[in-house]
């Protein structure tokens, strides 16, 4: 890890050229001013729907440089003194001015603003007293570009990252991945959204500018000096007592009464959402993890876990000005507990599932109303369980917790890969996660949800089933799940199996998949899985 790692082009494209399927070879040779004829472009399966996360031979590869540093800095988050906190603090090097989008008064890193397409050019400097690496969540991109861990680099270092957008249009989002400190770099304040947009999403007319506004859900333990508290338990995750959006307590949004989308992330350690309005009024569901949803979906409360996104189109046009209403996190059970204090310490948070204010909506000018919202929103190109390598014999992974979270029954190991978490390249497989407890007949297993997430890839839920457990708890939150779209993250209930179809279509190399608890994470409950072309 002792090490600057800053790849010249080149090397880059030596490393990265490695395991490329023919259209990623492509825009990388477009980004770098090269192209290739048309027709000698071989998709991995040209008889599948387009999958996901395909550049379309239109790429311009236009560059978007920037440089981002891991710094402390410090803000007035509560009234009283400020919070020292680490935050990523950006600025453009080269592209579109609007690429990059610094929150004011946030600890927030900047949000990238990028096009399918487009190349990202990122010079990380970490300036932090330990060592860190940034991993860019949801993306497709080359496992040197990934942020494994094995690629951290000590305070005052850099890495280079450059990687074509072959994503579609969807909410993103980086943080830190480092060996056992993801946790308190995450909480300390290190992480920022990128959101890509591409043609198809454009030409919905979708609410922009103004009417798009993000909102990334946290929640923090302060001490009595303002300053961030992480008394996290390695069993059940950090809990705050106070919700911040963007990096900001008591947050108000006041919107205009006019159609908005709202790209809601939860950025937080442990705590799962449960989000609706407190006046009852129905949540419009537009777009998931990996972007649109074919059709929007209504839901009373949407379930929102660590590491998940979702879109909404909320219309605020019939609302009068002075209109005011608050989103709610509602309670829940089945959420493992969670009492967030560390025992005989002298703070706790609030355990999860308790009912929490999450922001307050202000209708505060008169404003528009939209064309509404299409009754078709993609054509997601959402692919066939039959057709999967392994439809009879899915990929199986154990979730249990003993001192801490394993896999099939393994903690992570920094360079290896066990026999059955090796995958082929272009290959569509099932995969299913179980937590169905600790597997020593012991109680305290099966009790924690683990929001699990995938390196690499956009996978979709074919299944969710649930064995043993009380059907009344987990339908306390089950009615906010929201399975219809691509998602690269997925909450996996205490006795619930979920089933997976993922197509490993982009890149060769050594892969992550993991709780996205992070203390979870932390404590080992991670492994690598190899894509061999
Ligand atoms: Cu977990």
């Amino acid at each position: 890890m002792n090490r600057a790692s800053n790849l010249t082009r080149r090397q880059f494209l030596h490393l990265s050229g490695l395991g490329l399927g023919g259209l990623a070879v492509s825009s990388l040779l477009s980004a770098c001013g090269l192209s290739l004829e048309p027709d000698t472009l071989v998709p991995l399966d040209s008889t599948a729907a387009p999958s996901p996360g395909l550049a379309t031979p239109s790429s311009t590869g236009e560059l978007v440089e920037i440089s981002l540093r891991a710094v402390r800095a410090s803000y007035d988050i509560l009234p009283g003194g400020e919070t020292r906190v680490w935050q990523y603090q950006g600025s453009l090097l080269q592209g579109p001015p609007a690429s990059l989008q610094t929150l004011p008064d946030s600890y927030l890193g900047p949000i990238l603003r990028l096009r399918r397409g487009q190349t990202l050019k990122v010079h990380f400097e970490n300036q932090i007293n330990e060592p860190s690496i940034i991993h860019w969540h949801g993306l497709s991109v080359p496992d040197e570009m990934d942020g494994h861990p094995r690629h951290a680099i000590e305070h005052d270092q850099s890495y280079t990252y450059e990687f074509p957008i072959l994503n579609r249009a969807g909410t993103y989002w980086y943080h830190p991945h480092p060996h056992q400190r993801t946790g308190p770099q995450a909480y300390y304040g290190l992480a920022g959204l990128l959101i890509v947009s591409d043609d198809e999403e454009a030409a919905l007319g979708l609410p922009s500018g103004e009417f798009d506004l993000p909102l990334v859900i946290q929640d923090r333990l302060f001490d009595s000096q303002n300053q961030l508290d992480y008394a996290a338990n390695p069993m059940t995750g950090f809990f705050g007592d106070q919700i911040l959006v963007n990096g900001q307590a008591d947050y108000v949004l006041e919107a205009a009464a006019a159609p908005h989308r709202l790209r809601l992330l939860n950025g937080s350690n442990a705590r799962i959402y449960k989000l609706a309005w407190d006046d009852g009024t129905a949540l419009t569901v537009i777009a998931t993890d990996g972007g649109l949803l074919e059709k929007p979906v209504q839901r009373d409360y949407v379930t929102l876990a660590p590491g998940e996104r979702v879109e909404l189109y909320a219309d605020f046009s019939a609302d009068p000005v002075g209109t005011q209403r608050r989103l709610v996190s509602l309670a829940f059970e089945g959420g493992g507990g969670g009492m967030g204090g560390m025992m005989g310490g002298s703070a706790a948070g609030l355990p999860q599932g308790v009912k929490m204010d999450v922001l307050r909506l202000e209708i505060a000018r008169a404003g528009q109303a939209g064309p509404g919202l299409p009754d078709r929103l993609t054509l997601p190109g959402f692919l066939s369980e039959q057709d999967a390598v392994n439809s009879r014999r899915p990929r199986r992974f154990a979730l249990t917790m003993h001192m801490a979270g394993l896999i099939n029954g393994r903690t992570f190991e920094m360079d290896s890969v066990a026999s059955d978490e090796v995958v082929r390249l272009g290959d569509l497989e099932v995969w299913e996660f179980a937590n169905l407890g600790g597997g020593m007949g012991m109680m305290g297993g099966s009790d924690q949800p683990h929001p699990m997430h995938i390196h690499g890839v956009q996978f979709q839920v074919l299944e969710r089933s649930l064995e043993s457990g009380s059907r009344q708890v987990y339908n306390t939150l089950s009615g906010g799940f929201v399975d219809s779209g691509w998602k690269d993250t997925v909450l996996v209930m205490p006795s619930e199996t979920v089933r997976l179809l993922v197509k490993f279509d982009h890149y060769a190399g050594l892969y992550l998949y993991h709780c996205h608890n992070l203390e979870h994470e932390d404590g080992g409950m991670m492994r690598n899985y190899r894509v061999e072309s």
